[in-house]
């Protein structure tokens, strides 16, 4: 077995999965869908439960592993594909700054974002996991000083993570608008990778809603 052993990524257009596709797409990964369409409940059948019990996509087999959650698979691809170079390995002195701010999107400004879109009051910033929902931006935004990326002149798949989500929480206004926040996901989304998966969603959006009339 080898790393050019296909992925297999379970699927659903338009979610956290498609980030997930961009950095395949980066990595020059080769790599199959099984789409699902989450409005008729398909990642809730057996068939999916089985892979990852909570019926959340991205999830990807490799080799015969399953690996859920977007950060985890970002950074089990990014080691996997080195020849890519979108994750400095083990012994860079980029990997610590890597991994923060790999790690620093699922533990802080998921969280964040999903209180505040659901009106939960995170309570004091010591007992909340991520201080503030203030604090949680403006600490991630003064790590794109100077950029253009977060590891300075080199992208990496923590810009493509944090593009992806900032894309579509700033369009849904879950994120407040700033200049360093915009040009920073329109600097980092203006690729190939990116204008293709998004054709490809809107594409398989529309066949989904048609087959459900
Ligand atoms: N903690 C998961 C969250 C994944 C998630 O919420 N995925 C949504 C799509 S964006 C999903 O699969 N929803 C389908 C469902 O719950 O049935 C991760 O970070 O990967």
């Amino acid at each position: 077995m080898t790393t050019s052993d296909p992925v297999t990524l379970y699927y659903c257009p338009q979610t956290r999965a498609s980030g997930t596709r961009v950095m395949l797409e980066e990595l020059g990964a080769a790599y199959t869908l099984q789409v699902m369409d989450m409005h008729r409940g398909e990642t809730r059948l057996p068939e999916f439960l089985a892979v990852n019990p909570l019926g959340k996509v991205p999830a990807i087999r490799h080799r015969g592993v399953v690996v859920t959650e977007q950060i985890a698979i970002a950074l089990y691809l990014g080691d996997q594909f080195p020849q890519a170079g979108l994750a400095p390995a083990p012994q860079d002195p980029a990997r610590g700054t890597y991994l923060r701010w790999m790690v620093y999107y699922a533990a802080c400004f998921e969280p964040a974002v999903l209180d505040r879109a659901n009106g939960h009051d995170p309570g004091e910033p010591s007992r909340s996991v991520y201080g503030d929902f203030d604090s949680m931006l403006r600490t991630f935004e003064a790590a794109l000083i100077p950029g253009p990326y977060l590891l300075g002149d080199r992208i990496s798949l923590a810009d493509l993570q944090w593009a992806t989500a900032l894309q579509w929480t700033l369009q849904f206004g879950l994120v407040p608008e700033h200049p360093v926040l915009r040009e920073y996901v329109t600097r980092v989304t203006d690729r190939e990778s990116f204008r293709t998966v998004w054709a490809d969603d809107l594409r398989m959006v529309e066949q989904q809603q048609a087959a459900r009339g």
